[in-house]
């Protein structure tokens, strides 16, 4: 990327073929980027190529189309929602990349201004632009910016994002605007479920925002842990403000959620310093950017500014650089998970990333491995989908070994050598052997977890050891472990083998939920296996029901109608429920708790959490029991295994460790996004 040679040393119809070829690739990429929500390239390969477009165009002006994305807003109206009319459009913002096009657009600005500028510096937050409605003090309206005039409204979905007031602190009628985002936390936890149930994980934070407001179930976006900052005044019938440092106060004062990091600078010196102290610490906030805005901080002078076509006049965006890192694959790993599916991982040399080191990077699964032809030896560039996942962009082809060789795809599983098969159009390979012992591990694992039978003390490393004596072949086999048994385990004495064993006799009387949740069948999650033991009270109630019967439940759909139909005809299925009975584990429902009920969709459940710095709403103790509550186990210091740090004012030593070992930091005004309502 980059044009080939300098702009004016093309000719006239290379300049026009190259920019069409151009064109024809932005529109795809795009395409894939607005309606899929699922990006074909780095944005700043999007951005680059947009740039070379831009450098052509301008120096050949004859070979500008209309259709040509320079000449548009960008976006692109979606079917399905109401369309709304943006009455004063939502223009973009144009972009720069380095300090020195920064100082050209603030010289440009002062040459054509008679009086000093002022900025007001702010964050440029990594979603979705929107735009809210309030009519006396009532949130009337949301919508997107689609192409900027014509947006989509989706004020179903909004109105499920608690940082989105539903009522302003005045009976005023105001339009803002803003950003929706989705949480660091919130996308990392949402990918692994996609994962672990077969889908395909987001790139990015904003292409999951985009995914959730798009659906047309609120209730789907309602779970997404969705918020949002607001950063403009557009309309107001009592606007106070003269300058945009005013504006963000009084959207504040009015309830919203406004970034707290914006500063006036005076200069350009200290707009630097900004970007240097943001660009340092972008990898500690709980969301992601992607570079900072200055806006001209007097309102007046913004108006006096105007817009060209398609931008202000008055405000630019300065992109941080991607974070990028080059190291060298010296591994490939492929884990068999529950459901048999095998991953590949990339094991590289350690590299520094956006703020932690990175060894792995996922490769999802074996297309992508093919797509991206990562072999052996090679070396390549790693980013951060989203800023917290490593990924392998591409691989640095001139640095490739001579002898390097097409990596080949196993055909046999890793940990049994059964045949791996692509079970339908899936792009998941599998072992499809019952028997395997990696999966075995791996559903025993799940089966004793908190939000399943809740086995204390049952993890991976004794479940390995009880496997490899071959004390157990399945989940029956456990609940007909003996004293004698266990005292063959590593370090285990009295004490931890009746601890075991009464962990196990009390999972017996758990409640027919978590049975149905623990077995680990296909598309049974924690929530659908609630509503399935509800309705049926009995596991052989629902064993003798057929699809039909099941999608009456609620919510429950054909899809895990048809894999429970599947999972309890197989005859070893209904051996080992039959066995389960034997050993005395209670097959029916006997109710949960409200609290129980909100534990399973909250995004504490199962996490362990550390508490630090002072509260305003809560207690500590209060908070403590709200989080346990959600499911979470709140601990006194920060570790490997913390999965977030709930972080009130003056945190101080902890803050820094979390930070340090890249654990998500949530404050106590972005709690509610995480609590269960
Ligand atoms: C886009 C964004 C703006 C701001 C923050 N994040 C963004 N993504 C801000 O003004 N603080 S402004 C903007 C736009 O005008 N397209």
């Amino acid at each position: 990327m980059g044009l080939a040679k300098p702009v004016e040393n093309y000719t006239q119809s290379e300049a026009a073929s190259l920019a069409q070829q151009l064109r024809d690739q932005l529109a795809d990429y795009s395409q894939a980027y607005y309606t899929q929500d699922a990006p074909l390239v780095e944005d700043h390969v999007y951005d680059e190529l947009y740039r070379d477009l831009e450098q052509l165009e301008a120096a050949f002006p004859v070979i500008v189309t209309n259709d040509s994305p320079t000449q548009k807003v960008g976006g692109q109206v979606l079917p399905g929602f109401t369309k709304v009319t943006h009455e004063i459009p939502m223009l973009s913002m144009g972009d720069v990349f380095s300090e020195a096009e920064l100082a050209a657009f603030d010289q440009r600005l002062r040459k054509n201004t008679a009086t000093e500028i002022e900025y007001n510096v702010e964050l440029k937050i990594d979603g979705l632009a929107i735009d809210l409605i309030y009519e006396e003090g009532r949130f009337v309206r949301g919508a997107t910016r689609g192409n900027g005039t014509i947006g989509e409204d989706i004020t179903q979905n909004l109105k499920t994002i608690k940082a989105i007031p539903q009522k302003l602190t005045r009976p005023v009628s105001i339009e803002v605007r803003g950003e929706c985002y989705m949480p660091k936390a919130a996308f990392a936890d949402l990918n692994q479920k996609r994962e672990a149930e077969g889908q395909e994980p987001f790139a990015n934070p904003r292409n999951a925002a985009a995914g959730s407001l798009r659906q047309l179930d609120a209730k789907v976006a309602a779970a997404r842990q969705l918020s949002a900052f607001i950063y403009t005044i557009v309309t107001f019938d009592d606007v106070q403000a003269t300058t945009q440092s005013e504006a963000l106060h009084v959207l504040a004062e009015l309830g919203f959620n406004v970034n707290p990091t914006s500063v006036v600078c005076q200069n350009m010196a200290e707009v630097q310093a900004f970007i240097e102290q943001y660009q340092g610490t972008r990898n500690d906030l709980a969301y992601g950017i992607d570079g900072v805005v200055l806006k001209v901080n007097d309102l007046a002078l913004q108006r006096q500014l105007g817009n060209t076509v398609k931008v202000p006049r008055w405000e630019i965006a300065y992109k941080f650089p991607p974070e990028e890192a080059e190291t060298v694959v010296r591994e490939i790993e492929w884990t068999v998970g529950r459901t048999g599916v095998v991953t590949p991982t990339a094991v590289m040399d350690p590299v520094q990333l956006a703020g932690t080191t990175v060894s792995r990077a996922s490769l999802h699964n074996a297309d992508m491995l093919r797509d991206k032809d990562v072999r052996l030896l090679d070396t390549v560039l790693l980013h951060k989908a989203g800023d917290i996942i490593p990924e392998i962009s591409q691989v640095v082809l001139d640095k490739r070994p001579s002898d390097s060789q097409v990596y080949a795809v196993p055909t046999t599983c890793p940990s049994c050598g059964h045949d791996l098969v692509h079970l339908d159009e899936e792009v998941a390979l599998r072992c499809i052997n019952p028997m395997c012992p990696a999966q075995m591990k791996e559903q025993l694992t799940h089966f004793a977890s908190r939000n399943a039978m809740n086995i204390d003390g049952l993890g991976p490393r004794i479940i390995t050891q009880l496997l490899a004596k071959e004390l157990i072949h399945d989940v029956a086999d456990l609940y007909r472990l003996t004293a004698d048994d266990l005292a063959q385990l590593d370090k285990f004495k009295e004490k931890s083998i009746n601890n075991l064993l009464n962990a196990i006799d009390a999972s017996r009387q758990n409640s027919l939920e978590r049975l149905l949740f623990g077995l680990g069948i296909r598309h049974v999650g924690a929530k659908a296996a609630r509503l399935l033991a509800e309705h049926f009270q009995t596991l052989a109630a629902l064993m003798a029901s057929d699809q039909e019967t099941i999608i009456t439940v609620d919510t429950i759909g054909t899809i895990i109608a048809d894999s429970l139909v599947t999972y309890f005809a197989d005859s070893q299925v209904q051996t080992l429920m039959a066995e389960l009975e034997a050993v005395g584990v209670n097959l029916t429902y006997t109710g949960v708790t409200k609290a129980q009920a909100a534990t399973s969709d909250s995004y504490f459940n199962g996490k362990t959490v550390v508490l630090t710095g002072k509260l305003e709403q809560y207690t500590r103790g209060e908070l403590k029991q709200l989080l346990e509550d959600n499911g979470a186990k709140v601990t006194g210091s920060v570790s490997k295994k913390t999965d977030a740090l709930i972080a009130g004012q003056d945190a101080g030593s902890k803050l820094e460790k979390a930070q340090s070992l890249a654990i998500p930091v949530i404050n106590e005004a972005g709690l509610d996004n995480y609590l269960a309502q």
